[in-house]
């Protein structure tokens, strides 16, 4: 089972898309394994983003990250990472396909409603950027079964 991490971002939060953006992965089949809500500071958002550094749209990515609170999660699944990147909708909101979360509700780059693991690695790094491991769970789901082939 992968482990990813998903961030409502801040105008995800202002927008009242929280439940629609934790419903879209809970339907799916992923599975909540933490969650908890936060104001990142500029710490936390640069080592976050640490790849982007340099970039012209660093600083007002900064800024936007920092605006206001954010919903911080870890969604556990087979190929959770990859799932949860198509149900969100590619990083431009106007060439994401309707169905997904940018697709459905966002419209430019810089105010994007969610973040989500790109790769392996990138999921690891991340994951234990947010949360401790005691601030994860691990548990029986009973609908598993009904999900999961085995
Ligand atoms: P994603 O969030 O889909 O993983 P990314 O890691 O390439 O995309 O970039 C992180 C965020 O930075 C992205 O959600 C929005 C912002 N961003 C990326 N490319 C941008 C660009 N060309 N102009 C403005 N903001 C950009
Ligand atoms: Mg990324």
């Amino acid at each position: 089972m992968e482990k990813t991490l998903v961030l409502i971002k801040p105008d995800g939060v202002q927008r009242g898309l929280m439940g629609e953006v934790i419903s879209r992965l809970e339907r799916r089949g992923l599975k909540l394994s933490g969650m908890k809500f936060i104001q990142m500071d500029e710490d936390l958002a640069s080592r976050h983003y640490a790849e982007h550094v340099g970039k012209p749209f660093y600083p007002g990515l900064l800024s936007y990250i920092t605006s206001g609170p954010v919903v911080a999660m870890v969604w556990e699944g087979k190929q959770a990472i990859s799932i949860v990147r198509s149900t969100m909708g590619v990083t431009k909101p106007a060439e994401a396909a309707p169905g997904t979360i940018r697709g459905d509700f966002a419209l430019e780059v810089g105010r994007n409603i969610v973040h989500g693991s790109a790769n392996e690695a990138d999921a690891v790094r991340e994951v234990d950027l947010f949360f401790a491991p005691a601030e994860l769970v691990s548990w029986e789901r009973s609908t598993d079964p009904w999900i999961f082939e085995d």
